[in-house]
């Protein structure tokens, strides 16, 4: 993708975050406002140390609350909004052939918020209209404790009208790769949408509070770890002859040094200290600022209703 295509994402998008940052910035950046976010510092740049999100305008990362499955309508407005601003040439922040990518769990994907989501942008297609939306779906099989149904999101999700299904291993590197690229490809070029699928495992407990081991067995758990992404990038590597077993864990090793070195420094940034610095840019009460933005309004509202605001209209 585009680093100025608008992303809604997951909490467990990390390596996106950090992709994007790649892309406009640097990696170091991005690791450094992931490290701010856990440990909580108010120089964090999206949360100020309130919340553990991603989010970065500079990144066309639009911020999320934690809330599963709430971003999914906005990111179908957000598609809608790119090409409603194309169709009556108005500014926008995005570029006009900017498309818009949601990413969301397997769990998250049966969550009515995000089924009522799906249905829309399926509906809105039916209709004709352009959505310009890449819907994600990072399946790893388990919502903290509760499995999902084995083929279960393929059933629900294969066969929307108007919404293109793409299945993917999320744990081969290449096969994922290509797979993205096509739907990417696919949304850009017929301002149509695509649900990507890409299987993938969990690695430890949902939270630190979540006891894994109280519903998977040690089995279940082993197997996973043998899965773990960057093993099997590793072996991809390793295979293919690009990399030896050696370099591979030579660069493991620094890449842990170097978020050593950056979690080094952000442990010591500073963090709110009181309850006023925390509501104060989350609940400021400016009636004055309100009424005046209102009052700025009003002309390009006298405009668009004719001069006749439904206020000033009376009602026999
Ligand atoms: C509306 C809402 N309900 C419940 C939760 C609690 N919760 C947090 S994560 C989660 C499971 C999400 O599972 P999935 O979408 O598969 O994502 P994963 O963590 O496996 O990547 C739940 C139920 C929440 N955050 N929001």
């Amino acid at each position: 993708m585009r680093p100025t295509d608008p992303a809604l994402l997951h909490y467990r998008s990390g390596g996106f975050y950090l992709a994007r940052s790649q892309q406009v910035r640097g990696l170091d950046a991005g690791i450094r406002d992931v490290l701010l976010g856990i440990v909580a510092a108010a120089d964090e740049p999206i949360a100020g140390g309130r919340h553990k999100v991603f989010g970065n305008a500079e990144l066309a990362v639009i911020p999320q609350t934690s809330t599963i499955g709430s971003h999914p309508p906005r990111a179908l407005g957000v598609a809608l909004a790119i090409e409603r601003a194309r169709k009556l040439a108005a500014p926008s922040t995005w570029p006009r052939d900017a498309i818009t990518v949601c990413s969301i769990g397997d769990a998250s994907s049966n969550h009515s918020t995000t089924v009522g989501a799906l249905n829309a942008i399926a509906y809105t297609r039916h209709q004709g209209m352009p959505v310009p939306l890449l819907m994600v779906c990072e399946d790893n099989g388990i919502g903290i404790s509760v499995r999902t149904p084995s083929g279960w999101v393929e059933a629900a999700n294969a066969a929307r009208p108007g919404v293109r299904y793409i299945a993917a291993d999320g744990l081969d590197v290449v096969a994922a790769y290509t797979a993205a690229t096509e739907a990417v490809e696919w949304v850009r070029s017929r301002r149509s949408p695509v649900f990507l699928h890409l299987s993938t495992v969990r690695l430890m407990g949902h939270a630190g509070s979540d006891v894994e081991s109280g519903y998977r067995t040690p089995a279940e758990v082993a197997a996973d770890l043998d899965r773990d992404p960057l093993l099997c990038t590793a072996r991809t590597l390793s295979e293919a002859g690009i990399l030896t077993p050696d370099e591979i864990v030579q660069r493991y090793d620094q890449m842990r040094a170097r978020v050593r070195e950056i979690a080094d420094d952000a442990v010591t940034r500073p963090k709110l200290t009181s309850a006023a610095a925390v509501i104060a840019a989350l609940a400021p009460r400016r009636p004055n600022w309100v009424a005046a933005e209102v009052a700025k309004s009003t002309a390009d509202r006298d405009r668009v209703f004719s001069q006749n605001l439904p206020e000033k209209t009376r009602v026999r």
